[in-house]
């Protein structure tokens, strides 16, 4: 049992260097496009007890900035939604992020973020969209009134969208002035099962 199960695990481990090598081998951008990943903001790891300001065509992970800049908040500036880390949509002014990723034509998809705002300036309420394919699919906005860092005031918040092709793009905006913008963490995405059929 032990003999052939360590097989096994070899045999997976071959394959597994196998799908690499064609990977390497296959360039075209398309294929880069995979499942939704790191919808907490956790990679990279930006400075401890600070921020990283990133502008419009610079990645956070598997998002691209999108517009404007944005803050990658590092562990312990301020509370997580989920892990250590989150994003200020507003840099040094309105921004955006976005990630591609692989669906599939006519799912369903379901969107949920932990939103919340940068206290530490006005204005007080703090605007934004969610954008599917450069699209309009949701306004959101967060009053940071009496907010402080170790107590954020995250709720969470779903979107709901239909896929129309083999890559979506899902991006969150900023739509209010200034450096203190919303906040966001721990985005997720779940596809509905192929058939939502009610009896
Ligand atoms: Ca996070």
């Amino acid at each position: 049992m032990a003999l052939s199960r360590s097989l096994a695990v070899a045999a997976v481990a071959a394959a597994l260097l196998a799908t690499g090598a064609q990977t390497a081998m296959a360039a075209p951008s398309a294929a880069t496009v995979s499942r939704f990943d790191d919808g907490s903001f956790e990679y990279p790891t930006a400075p401890a007890n600070s921020f990283s300001t990133l502008t419009a065509g610079q990645s956070i992970g598997p998002w691209k900035v999108a517009s404007g800049t944005v803050d990658l908040i590092g562990a312990g500036f301020w509370q997580a939604a989920e892990g250590d880390q989150s994003v200020d949509l507003n840099g040094g002014q309105a921004g955006a992020v976005a990630q591609t990723f692989t669906t599939i034509p006519g799912r369903t998809y379901t969107v949920t973020y932990a939103l919340a705002a940068n206290p530490a300036g006005g204005p007080a309420l703090k605007t934004g969209k969610v954008l599917v394919d450069g699209q309009n699919f949701q306004d959101f906005s967060f009053d940071s009134t009496g907010k402080t860092f170790t107590a954020l005031g995250y709720v969470q918040r779903q979107v709901t969208f239909v896929a129309t092709a083999s890559a979506t793009t899902l991006g969150f905006a900023s739509t209010v002035p200034g450096a203190y913008g919303p906040v966001i963490d721990d985005v997720r995405v779940t596809a509905a099962s192929p058939c939502s059929c009610s009896k």
